[in-house]
């Protein structure tokens, strides 16, 4: 075992930051160690919490991360931060909330920097909570904004997804139905001292009665006032009785399928990036090729 991945696994944070920083760079070096660290994962609780910018996802995940602090667990924090001009401020903003942690050992926090071009994130996402797994991080929580098809994919990737929403905002239930009400295993009503509470969770039910699950699970609804830490204690339990359901077995299986597929697909488009799309797109565009020659070409160039 390599020295690094022995301090990993002993929990040294000097050891995770760079174990971490070696993931973000996509290096040959963070696979092998990603490798040896596997074995020893398997053990956190992966927590998404999802939902629209401004929402209170930071706040309700400070909430969290104070809440099971008190009860003695070793906490990872991932916070999955578009570069999109709209959130270049909250990104400031949850560092700087979240240091009041920094002191503390036992928990672990990043930032994950978008990956701009081919996509990845989620993949990226993926390895760094293992790594924070194996570091003996006993939840791991991840706070994506749920208005991109990429943010939705990673929460997809959690155990349990928590998705935020508020009251009073016209748009709610059209984030539900844009696909936010099939990745919930738990809603959050934040701001429920805001008025509107009732019509929301009034909106959220009729919605749920249109639709079963097919593992049984009907997402409880619990309302919160993250500022005020009210309603952290629900929110935990809840998803704690999500993550006590049985099927765990098969759950485990349907994200690795999910995982997979991320990890996949990130790897086949590193092998394509030097490729040039937009070369390529233009000609598709002109019609002087079609794009099924094109990935043809594409595709038998890189089977050897
Ligand atoms: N009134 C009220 N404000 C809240 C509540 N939770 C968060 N906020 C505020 O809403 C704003 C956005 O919160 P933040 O956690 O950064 O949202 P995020 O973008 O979803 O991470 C901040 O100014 C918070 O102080 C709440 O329960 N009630
Ligand atoms: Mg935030």
């Amino acid at each position: 075992m390599t020295e690094l991945a022995r301090r990993v696994l002993d929990g040294d944070p000097r050891a995770l930051a760079r174990a971490a920083t070696a993931i973000e760079n996509r290096s040959a070096a963070a696979e092998s160690l990603l490798k040896e660290l596997f074995p020893h994962t398997g053990r956190a609780s992966i927590i998404g919490i999802t939902g629209a910018p401004g929402a209170g996802k930071s706040t309700l995940t400070d909430r969290l991360v104070h809440e099971l602090r008190r009860e003695d667990k070793r906490v990872g924090v991932l916070a999955v931060d578009p570069t999109s001009p709209y959130t270049g401020g909250a990104f400031l903003g949850d560092r700087i909330r979240m240091l009041s942690h920094h002191a503390d050992p036992g928990v672990f926090i990043r930032s994950m920097a978008t990956r701009g071009h081919l996509g990845g994130l989620a993949a990226a996402t993926t390895d760094m909570a293992l790594l924070l797994d194996a570091a003996g991080k006993e939840v791991v929580l991840i706070e994506t904004v749920g208005v991109g098809q990429d943010e939705v994919e990673i929460a997809k990737l959690a155990d349990v997804t928590v998705v935020v929403l508020v009251p009073g905002m016209g748009d709610d239930v059209q984030a539900i139905k844009a696909g936010i009400m099939e990745i919930a295993d738990v809603f959050v009503i934040n701001k429920s001292d805001q008025p509107g509470p009732d019509r929301l969770e009034r909106e959220i039910l009729a919605l749920q009665s249109l639709s079963t699950r097919h593992d049984g699970w009907v997402p409880p609804l619990v309302r919160t006032v993250a500022t005020e830490g009210q309603g952290v204690a629900e929110t935990l339990a809840a998803m704690r009785s999500f993550l006590a359901l049985a099927g765990a077995k098969d759950r485990a299986v349907a994200n690795w399928s999910l995982r997979l597929r991320e990890m996949l697909r990130e790897r086949l488009l590193e092998q394509f990036a030097n490729i040039d799309f937009q070369a390529a797109a233009a000609e598709v565009a002109a019609r002087r090729s079609d794009p099924y020659t094109i990935i043809d070409a594409w595709t038998k160039q890189f089977q050897h």
